[in-house]
């Protein structure tokens, strides 16, 4: 049969057009794929592909593992994380790793990534920016939560509140001043989902009043957290510490 002739090829179609009619809001249809998440029973580098995810309408497994489970596997040699590192990411059976190339393929999928090369390419310097906020987060995060070396981590945190986040909450903040509501473009790219998961993280584990004085980035993390997808996905996910 051709594919024009196809029934269920012809609503999708349609269905395609109508959502393109509606808006960039309404993430594109898209044939339901298989979708698996493995990552360690956190929100950390697996928030924003639950958050695409989410976004999207798109169902998925949210495989959810203990360190001691993960360390076994690999001894064992029975992970099947292509790059040895959680996240990862099965569709239809193919796995792909590392957190930024899940989330572009992802976005890209679910018509969220940029509207053309030049925003793709601005999302992922969005994207980039955060992963260089959130690196000595992370450092942090690991002395204090996993290491458990408290006094280390007291001052990992004096240095990250005072020196280094102060220039990137001064950028997101212009960003989203200067633009038109999001950071890149007319409408909720994963950028934004990035800047924002990350931002509520040091909200919630280090500093609760980061955004004080940030009135513009206050509101924007409220208007992301209350997309559609997003919100449903902020209220139904697991509650847990990291
Ligand atoms: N750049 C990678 C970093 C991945 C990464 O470091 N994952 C950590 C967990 S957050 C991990 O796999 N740790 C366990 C291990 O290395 O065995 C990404 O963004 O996916």
């Amino acid at each position: 049969m051709h594919h024009a002739d196809c029934p269920l090829h012809t609503l999708i179609d349609l269905a395609s057009r109508l959502q393109d009619f509606c808006g960039r809001d309404t993430p594109r249809f898209e044939m339901s794929h298989q979708i698996t998440l493995t990552y360690f029973n956190w929100r950390q580098r697996g928030e924003v592909i639950r958050w695409i995810l989410a976004y999207s309408g798109q169902e998925f497994t949210d495989n959810r593992i203990e360190l001691e489970e993960w360390v076994k596997a690999l001894m064992d040699n029975r992970s099947k994380a292509p790059l040895g590192q959680i996240p990862y990411i099965e569709v239809d059976g193919r796995a792909l790793g590392q957190s930024h190339a899940i989330g572009r393929y992802l976005a890209r999928q679910y018509s969220c990534a940029g509207q053309d090369p030049w925003e793709q390419a601005e999302v992922d310097a969005i994207v980039d920016f955060s992963e260089d906020a959130y690196n000595p987060f992370t450092d942090w995060l690991r002395t204090k939560f996993v290491f458990g070396k408290l006094e280390k981590a007291n001052e990992l945190q004096q240095q990250y509140l005072s020196s280094h986040i102060p220039p990137y909450l001064k950028k997101f903040d212009q960003l989203i001043r200067d633009g038109k509501g999001f950071a890149v473009g007319e409408g909720p790219t994963w950028a934004d989902f990035t800047m924002v998961a990350f931002l509520d993280e040091v909200v919630t584990l280090m500093e609760p009043k980061l955004l004080d004085g940030y009135a513009t980035l206050h509101d924007y993390v409220d208007r992301i957290h209350n997309l559609k997808g997003i919100k449903e996905w902020l209220t139904r996910r697991p509650i847990t510490t990291l």
